[in-house]
């Protein structure tokens, strides 16, 4: 039933993608760095959200009054959208793990979204209960942008338990904007970019193609002057990349979140209708966020003052703004990228941005959060148990159980391995099943064992992602060497395969000392550690004294251990400088402890 709905039904033009992303779904993470993440988001994260948007706001409360007609509304104007990527998580969480009375709280919280579906399908509780006249007037009042995280929850719910009530409460308010919006109907400048790859998914699980083009509308009503946006003097149209068509993007501008959303509805369209207007303006842009605005950590948006983007290479530690959104939302967007396009360097931002961007924005403990992430702290930055605007936490909740989608790909001829971590993988390649069993201690560890189940014997490429950061590895298949080439990144290679053949990789992975880019002024004289892919910082935790002094040299000699009782289990790193020890932590790993000061930049003096 599902099968006959799926994203493959509706017509994808051959080749438009070259990469199928292997879905979470079919990926069991029984072991492994990110088995704990998982089991922390089913445990704690998801409790910790039902029990914000239930009891400690109003946001449950916003959609039961907006079903009763009264009542005020409470919180922020766009705070539905919390409820909705909460959900998602919890979708997701099902998916991985059944579990009935998450279940029945899912179908509690969509019974009460049904209830305050207005009758010609319109939902926001905001307007519901401060006034529906007002609504569709100011085009950053986040109507679309809450719409579209409902139908990505509804997409999610409806994948794991095959319940579609709340995917038609989706298909209401789908149909409902477009009675009102669309070629020879008004004009729309979604302020907050979202709903467009939502309706992407509303295509993919429907089949209907009025919601791609839809979606595909909304992006080319951007860049003619018919947004408006309340104050805009406060924002202009930079702000919402609203300045020319998406077509003629060559800088990144504005808000981060947005930028990122913005560019995951344009690939998303574009995986069905080959836009090349969209693809080429992607590729600029890209060239834009990643070589010129983005930080060690994979974080983008430099400044808390439009939450996003300011000069190109100007890049504050102290102050950098880096919400947490906007990492998963490059993790989002660079995956989508890479399956286009088949290389790797998507793919190598997309597990930095992962590892350290995105990861830093939950407690190992899975109960509270960065909005904000630094890469440099005087100490008084601390994770919280929630926040006013809650968009982080309820990304992070449906970020983590969705980490399986970003390890396996197929394509015609060949499976594709992007991320290395313990995991089991059911893939479908040329019709036939595939079974990938990964066994790694990566990121700790570069050693990856890879073993392969099938039935009867199959000939596929097997292109295995060499990490950027990686300067040497060794691969064998069954004990002993092959013929390999390296395309874009991969190392493919191409045979026939049997049952229980075995792929050894070995990664070199020693601490490095990395410079910044020269013309990044704020890490002039400073280095930053990295192992693998994970960014390392230095937390007054370790180093208590003299923490502001501390300098390293480039030949200090850096030993990596791997640490089980400390941290959830680290690879820690020390720098030894002269008869001082300094020690490195990871930085998504940080304020996990008393508070202290944080540093990821470190001065350095030169050897010559
Ligand atoms: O506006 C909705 C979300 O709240 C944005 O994505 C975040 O940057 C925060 O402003
Ligand atoms: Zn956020």
């Amino acid at each position: 039933m599902l099968a006959a709905l799926s994203v493959m039904s509706c017509g994808r033009k051959e080749n438009e993608k070259l990469i199928t992303p292997v879905d979470f779904s079919n990926v069991k993470i029984e072991e492994g760095f990110f088995l704990n993440w998982m089991k922390v988001h089913k445990d704690v994260t998801v409790k910790v959200c039902i029990d914000q948007i239930e009891n400690q706001t109003g946001r449950i409360r916003n959609f039961e009054n907006a079903a009763k007609g009264e009542g005020e509304h409470s919180g922020i104007f766009f705070d539905d959208s919390d409820v909705y990527k909460a959900l998602e998580g919890m979708a997701y969480s099902l998916q991985l793990f059944p579990d009935s009375e998450l279940e029945a709280k899912c179908d509690e919280w969509i019974d009460k979204m049904a209830a305050a579906q207005q009758p010609d399908g319109y939902i926001n509780t905001y307007y519901i209960l401060t006034g529906l006249e007002n609504r569709w007037t100011n085009m950053d009042k986040h109507e679309m942008y809450c719409a579209g995280h409902m139908i990505e929850a509804a997409v999610a719910y409806y994948r794991a338990t095959g319940k579609r009530k709340l995917l038609d409460v989706g298909i209401r308010m789908a149909d409902h904007m477009m009675t009102v919006f669309g070629p020879g109907k008004r004009d729309w400048v979604p302020g907050h970019e979202e709903i467009e790859l939502a309706l992407v998914k509303l295509y993919g699980v429907t089949g209907k193609k009025k919601y791609l083009e839809f979606a595909d509308w909304l992006l080319s009503e951007r860049g003619h002057g018919h947004g408006s946006y309340g104050d805009e003097r406060k924002w202009p149209a930079h702000y919402y990349q609203d300045v020319v068509p998406v077509r003629e993007m060559t800088d990144i501008t504005g808000h981060a979140v947005r930028s990122m959303y913005l560019f995951c509805g344009m690939a998303d369209v574009t995986a069905y209708t080959g836009d090349e207007g969209y693809r080429a303006a992607l590729d600029r842009v890209w060239d834009d966020v990643v070589l010129r605005n983005m930080y060690i950590t994979g974080g983008i948006g430099q400044s808390s003052s439009n939450e996003g983007f300011t000069n190109d290479y100007s890049l504050p530690n102290l102050s950098a703004y880096c919400e947490t959104c906007a990492s998963v939302g490059m993790v989002y967007w660079n995956w989508r990228m890479n399956q286009f396009t088949g290389d790797s360097k998507y793919a190598d931002v997309m597990e930095r941005s992962l590892y350290n961007g995105a990861l830093a924005g939950i407690s190992l403990a899975g109960d509270r959060f960065f909005y904000v992430n630094p890469l440099e702290s005087l100490g008084n930055h601390h994770r919280q148990a929630w926040y006013g605007c809650a968009c982080c936490p309820s990304q992070i909740c449906r970020f983590l159980p969705s980490i399986g989608n970003y390890i396996y790909g197929t394509s015609k001829d060949a499976v594709w391995v992007n991320l290395y971590t313990g995991c089991t993988a059911e893939v479908n390649q040329d019709g036939k099943k595939l079974l990938i069993k990964q066994t790694t201690a990566y990121p700790w560890e570069g050693k990856v064992n890879i073993a392969l189940s099938m039935r009867t014997p199959l000939s596929t490429q097997i292109r295995l992602r060499i990490p950027e950061w990686c300067k040497s590895f060794g691969l064998l298949v069954n004990g002993k060497k092959v013929e390999q080439v390296i395309e874009k990144g991969y190392a493919v290679i191409d045979r026939k395969w049997s049952d229980s053949d075995k792929i050894d990789l070995v990664f070199a992975m020693e601490p490095e000392m990395v410079e910044a880019d020269p013309r990044v002024k704020e890490d002039e004289g400073l280095r930053a550690i990295q192992r693998g892919p994970v960014v390392y910082c230095l937390e007054e935790a370790d180093n208590k004294e003299g923490f502001d002094g501390i300098t390293l040299s480039e030949n200090d000699n850096m030993s990596a251990y791997y640490r089980s009782d400390k941290l959830s289990g680290i690879v820690e790193i020390s720098a030894k400088h002269g008869d001082r020890i300094f020690t490195f932590v990871p930085y998504y790993a940080w304020d996990n402890r008393e508070a202290g000061k944080m540093k990821v930049w470190v001065p350095v003096e030169r050897n010559d």
